[in-house]
């Protein structure tokens, strides 16, 4: 089984993260990890905070002379920031006149659609800064971390995923089924926004600019898509083993995210069923490990049905709330007083759809390698490869039509 726990706020000394559960022997590719976590800074309309960070993941656990040894993955992220604002975050007391750094005023006017308001009623805390610092995005850098990780577990099973931003605000490429892995794959790592249609990121760059014109925010949707997964991961038999609601949970989980579609997603309410369910056809001498020996003219299920993984790419869609620190602040309340007051205002992103669309893809990476672990578990890499290489082997021969 495969856990993790993210620990940090977002201008304290540091993220932490522990992984339980990677097994033995998968040399790790440092650099790809570190990769990864730069993606996450990109975008166009990411905040200046992007400028400050350069993210890198400090292995402190788990690893030895580049190989896992199966023990807790320990890794550390530093917060650069952490130097201007030790006034503001002291940890083990609170600041002295030779403590560096600013002093930032308490926060008390919460900012509609961030945790601030739900967070201090829970938390009873005076100062919406405790909840802020953890309930922003900023730890989504540790999730990154634990999904490049995984992705390198899945890599050595076939299984590769990428991401593709479909919409932002009014410009969008319209049906992200309309584009294919390989096209998400060819998208220039330096693109903008990480969108397949040039003319459309050009749009969607333009909506950015008004938004942030506007003192406004911009949200979006994304679409992560696995391919080579194999087929039979989760199960039909019990609600929380059902593989769609697991990457559901852990994509919805992501700061700003309000719906999750799988496959054709929200359409499936409007389309007969003739126009949504991926007929099966046959397909002689099919021999690409990961399918059923079928071939299927849509993939409107998403690559799942039953809570079960039928061999096609996965797909799924993140939609994206704009980000909650306006420029241009909405109403709120002053919590000392209860009178109406702007909402408090934060350094900020204008957009971060392209950023969430690297976090979909570290934590469906993180659900799908924890399902697969589950089906072709061992204890070292060598183990759990030797079971996916059998199970394959057994689909092949079941499955791939006779020549
Ligand atoms: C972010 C870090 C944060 C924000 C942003 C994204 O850093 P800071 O608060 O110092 O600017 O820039 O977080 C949010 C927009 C949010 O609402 O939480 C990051 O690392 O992605």
């Amino acid at each position: 089984m495969l856990r993790f726990l993210t620990a940090g706020e977002s201008h304290g000394p540091s993220l932490v993260t522990i992984l339980e559960g990677i097994p033995a022997g998968l040399a790790l590719d440092f650099t790809a990890i570190n990769h990864e976590l730069r993606r996450r800074q990109l975008g166009y309309g990411r905040g200046r905070r992007m400028v400050i960070e350069s993210d890198r993941a400090q292995f402190v656990s788990g690893v030895r002379h580049g190989l896992t040894t199966g023990a807790p993955i320990t890794m550390m992220i530093a917060n650069r920031d952490w130097e201007n604002w030790r006034r503001t975050m002291a940890i083990e007391a609170p600041p002295t006149a030779d403590t560096p750094g600013v002093d930032r005023a308490t926060v008390t006017r919460p900012r509609p659609g961030h945790a601030d308001l739900a967070g201090i009623a829970k938390y009873g805390s005076p100062d919406i800064r405790n909840i802020l610092e953890r309930a922003s995005a900023r730890e989504t850098a540790a999730r990154v971390a634990v999904g490049a990780v995984a992705r390198q577990l899945l890599a050595a099973l076939g299984t590769d995923i990428v991401s593709h931003v479909v919409t932002i605000g009014p410009a969008s490429i319209g049906d992200p089924l309309a584009v294919s892995y390989a096209q998400a794959k060819a998208i220039p790592e330096d693109s903008p926004l990480h969108c397949v249609n040039p003319a459309v990121e050009q749009a969607m760059m333009r909506a950015i600019d008004a938004a942030k014109e506007a003192g406004d925010t911009m949200g979006g949707c994304f679409e992560v898509i696995a391919h080579g997964v194999p087929p039979g991961l989760g199960s039909h038999v019990q609600w929380d083993r059902k593989l769609d609601g697991r990457l559901a949970q852990a994509v919805m989980s992501i700061q700003a995210i309000k719906g999750v579609g799988i496959g054709r997603g929200p359409d499936v309410a409007t389309l007969p069923g003739s126009q949504i369910h991926d007929e099966i056809l046959p397909a002689a001498g099919v021999t690409d490990g990961a399918r059923l020996g079928v071939v299927r003219p849509t993939n409107n299920a998403g690559g799942l049905e039953g809570g079960i993984t039928n061999g096609e790419d996965l797909r799924i869609v993140g939609y994206m709330k704009p980000i909650a620190t306006l420029m241009k602040p909405l109403r709120s309340v002053d919590v000392t007083t209860m009178k109406d007051s702007p909402a408090a205002i934060e350094r900020s992103d204008v957009c971060a759809v392209s950023a969430a669309a690297v976090v979909g893809e570290a934590m469906v990476a993180i659900v799908l390698a924890d399902a697969a672990l589950e089906k072709f578990g061992g204890d070292s890499i060598e183990e759990v490869v030797a079971n996916w290489q059998a199970a394959i082997a057994r689909t092949r021969a079941r499955f791939v039509s006779q020549p």
